[in-house]
């Protein structure tokens, strides 16, 4: 069925990932005015290959004096590091250098500290806002460019403040960095990237057999609560995909916990038997998720009544969604629908039902429940989402950090 028809521009994706959570420290000196020298741990912009193209940067290396945005026109950047705090960060321009391919020796982002796990959120709401959506952007573009220079993101510190304070200082004195003028270098000694051969899936399950009174407890049917826990952003070190997906994943982890409470005493013990599965590539159309499926014996596999898969369930609205491949008038859909909505409406919130089928000629998966739809295995995302997000949308990227969701 459907699983021999193996779809190949997803196998030459995953097969072409780049090891790339390597972090770094740049090093800013000054150059002849000068002899300090800082180092700043940086981010890499990650680099990997779809359907044989190459996309984000393939360089790491860095030898460069340093620039700020305050540079006069028509200079030649090519031997200059760009240094662009997100808060000054001008989309417009970045995406039409990056566009017109024009030259440079290499970009370092600084992100603002609220980004880092170390400080709280004490900065304005809509401040917050703005940051978060220009990063956004600001990733969708990195991440969907294949870029000549390498790409580096730091946080903001005093430090480095001062050194781009001193860089803005001599650029708006139309002294550019130069060998010859002084000013600062950027230096990030490494070698280039290698590529890794191919990334390994690795799922966690969790089993919690349920109450048979006459006989094998496997002859029980089965509920699957599953969550996926990878992550795809511009730099991966930084992308821990607070709500994508770490709250399907805390979610998981708490049910699991309530129901083994719940399961180690015969009397509050469900006639369910209990399959939890944290699953690994769900950026890359839930591969993860096929894999440890596939791994199922024919017995378990059918006696799964239903598994419902959680995704993005951080930041909602008073409104979730149940997003299906069945039927809404398929006996399990209608289950847990109206299971959901019953509690829904006991806490004054709403869920709604979305319905879409799977094609299994597409080898885009986008939702979890997708990979059980292929082998026939009722199931339901619930998801704060109410769009299909398209590949590398929506799974963990810079700005999905816990702070940006504290408010
Ligand atoms: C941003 O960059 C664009 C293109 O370089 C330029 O036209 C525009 O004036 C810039 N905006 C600001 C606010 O500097
Ligand atoms: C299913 O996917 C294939 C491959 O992407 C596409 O050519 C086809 O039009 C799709 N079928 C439907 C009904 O959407
Ligand atoms: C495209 C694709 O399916 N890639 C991999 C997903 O995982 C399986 C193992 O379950 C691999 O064999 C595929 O190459
Ligand atoms: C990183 C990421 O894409 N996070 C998503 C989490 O959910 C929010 C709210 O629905 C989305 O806006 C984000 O895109």
């Amino acid at each position: 069925m459907a699983n021999s028809k193996k779809p190949g521009g997803l196998r030459e994706m995953l097969e072409s990932m780049y090891s790339v959570i390597a972090l770094l420290f740049i090093l800013v000196a000054c150059v002849e005015l000068c002899d300090a020298a800082a180092a700043v741990d940086v981010y890499r912009l990650i680099q990997y290959d779809m359907s044989g193209s190459p996309f984000g940067s393939r360089f790491a290396a860095l030898n460069h004096h340093a620039a700020s945005l305050h540079f006069p026109p028509g200079v030649d950047l090519s031997r200059t590091v760009l240094i662009i705090p997100l808060r000054e960060l001008n989309i417009t321009f970045v995406r039409e250098y990056i566009n017109q391919k024009n030259p440079l020796g290499g970009l370092l982002v600084l992100l603002p500290e609220v980004l880092s796990f170390k400080t709280g959120g004490n900065k304005q709401v809509h401040e917050k806002e703005k940051m978060k959506n220009l990063l956004a952007e600001l990733e969708r573009l990195l991440v969907h460019s294949n870029i000549p220079y390498p790409v580096y993101f730091a946080f903001e510190n005093d430090e480095i403040d001062t050194v781009l304070a001193d860089i803005k200082k001599n650029d708006l004195m139309g002294q550019p960095a130069t060998a010859t003028t002084g000013g600062y270098k950027f230096v990030i000694p490494t070698t280039e990237p290698k590529k890794v051969a191919s990334p390994t899936m690795t799922n966690i399950q969790g089993w919690l057999s349920g109450l048979k009174t006459d006989g094998d407890a496997n002859q029980l049917p089965t509920i699957a609560i599953v969550a996926s826990y990878d992550t795809f952003g511009a730099a991966p070190a930084l992308s821990v995909g607070s709500n994508s997906n770490g709250s399907g994943i805390v979610a998981l982890l708490e049910i699991a916990r309530l129901f083994s409470l719940l399961y180690s005493n015969p009397k509050t013990r469900g006639r369910y038997n209990l399959l939890f599965g944290l699953t690994s590539g769900g950026p890359y159309n839930y591969n993860g998720t096929q894999k440890w499926l596939r791994s199922f014996d024919q017995r378990l596999r059918e006696s799964i009544d239903y598994a419902i898969c959680l995704n993005s369930i951080g930041s909602w609205d008073n409104e979730l969604w149940i997003h299906v491949s069945k039927p809404p008038e398929n006996a399990y859909i209608k289950q847990i629908f109206e299971g959901l909505s019953n509690v829904a409406e006991e806490l004054d919130l709403k869920v709604g039902l979305k319905h879409k089928k799977i094609n299994i000629s597409n080898p885009r998966v986008a939702w979890e429940h997708e990979q059980f739809s292929r082998l026939r295995v009722t199931a339901a995302t619930l998801s704060e989402l109410s769009v299909t997000p398209e590949l590398l949308e929506s799974t963990g990227g810079l700005f999905d950090t816990r702070s940006y969701f504290q408010i």
